[in-house]
């Protein structure tokens, strides 16, 4: 038995990185895969397998070693977890400065799990050729200040491309975001040989076309950095975080609830003596992040009935609708 690392997979049938270096074709061994019992999709790009030499190039997938890290979110439809990406070492949230638009957010709810599990997070700023309205640059600044990181990109004047390369050097990365940020064009910029399919973003609607369908692991010629391609897509539902721990996955929340009059029963929605609500007055809490955090609160409340149900699931539902 051997150990491979999955690097895109379609209809049950994975791509592996052997530990050789050779590209094994894989099928899984049974109906369910050992390990992975509780997903929408067996696997990610990324997961590292056992598994076991078949005829030449091809190969049985026998069981999914635990992750270390993963990004999936809440199929609606499937009603489970959709496993997107594993194992990488940084998240990048991909965003763009115009076409589509910024849209903060998307960036709040990619930003829940990083915060909560101490994944390493980036929020790069895209397509700044485009220019950056005051309003982004505002935003964007916020993301610092509360102690994110962050970097500005554009895949097409190739300008923070060195930053990026040597900030993920030697590392697994995922890039995520909405469809039409330029995912896979900054990936291409990375690395001229990688190849990866870029399309329009749709002129009248402003949206990307939904241009890769499935992530994919790549390996650079430096034979160590790997970046995940992975599909974008509109809008991120919230499943199955406690309502209660909502607040410590906003640092700058995190930061002040303590001092809330009710301690660790505020849930910052008007209650008496809240010190978050203090910190919107006074600019502490940028507004808009504190709405995100509202907006989720109730979605979270809404959907307790799923995350009852379910044990212990988490985020994530994939749908065609707007962010409202
Ligand atoms: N002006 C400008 N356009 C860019 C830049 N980066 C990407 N684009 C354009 O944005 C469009 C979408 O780029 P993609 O790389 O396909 O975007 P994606 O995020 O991979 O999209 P999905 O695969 O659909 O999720 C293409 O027309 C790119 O040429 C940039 O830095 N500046
Ligand atoms: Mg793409
Ligand atoms: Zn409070």
């Amino acid at each position: 038995m051997s150990l491979g690392t999955v690097l895109s997979g379609a209809n049950n049938v994975f791509s592996l990185l052997a530990e050789d270096g050779s590209i094994v074709r894989c099928a899984l061994k049974g109906k369910k895969l050992k390990g992975a019992e509780r997903f929408y999709n067996p696997l990610a790009a990324g997961d590292v397998v056992e598994w076991e030499a078949a005829s030449a190039g091809t190969g049985m997938i026998q069981s999914l070693v635990p992750r270390k890290s993963l990004f999936w979110r809440y199929n609606e439809k499937g009603k489970a977890i959709q496993a997107i990406a594993a194992n990488m070492d940084v998240l990048v949230c991909v965003t763009s400065a115009a076409l589509p638009p910024f849209r903060p957010r998307f960036i709040d709810r990619v930003s829940l799990e990083p915060s909560s599990e101490r994944l390493p997070f980036i929020i790069a700023l895209n397509k700044t050729d485009l220019g950056i309205e005051d309003e982004v640059a505002e935003r964007m600044e916020d993301y610092r200040r509360i102690g994110f990181e962050t970097m500005e990109l554009s895949a097409d004047a190739g300008e923070g491309v060195d930053a990026l390369r040597k900030r993920i050097a030697g590392k697994t990365s995922a890039f995520v975001g909405q469809s039409g940020v330029g995912k896979s064009s900054i990936l291409n910029a990375l690395e001229a040989g990688l190849g990866l399919k870029v399309g329009e973003v749709c002129e009248k609607f402003e949206r990307g076309r939904h241009t890769t369908v499935a992530a994919v692991l790549s390996v650079l010629s430096d034979g160590e950095t790997r970046v995940i391609d992975t599909p974008g897509f509109r809008r991120l539902a919230v499943r199955g975080i406690d309502p209660a721990t909502l607040g410590a996955c906003f640092p700058e929340i995190r930061g002040i609830s303590a001092r809330c009059a009710l301690g660790a029963r505020c849930k910052h929605q008007d209650e008496p003596g809240c010190a978050v609500a203090a910190a919107v007055e006074d600019g502490l809490i940028h507004e808009d992040r504190y709405e995100s955090y509202a907006r989720i609160l109730a979605e979270l409340e809404d959907t307790r009935a799923y995350a009852k149900k379910a044990g212990k699931p988490r985020r994530y539902e994939e749908d065609d609708y707007e962010d409202a």
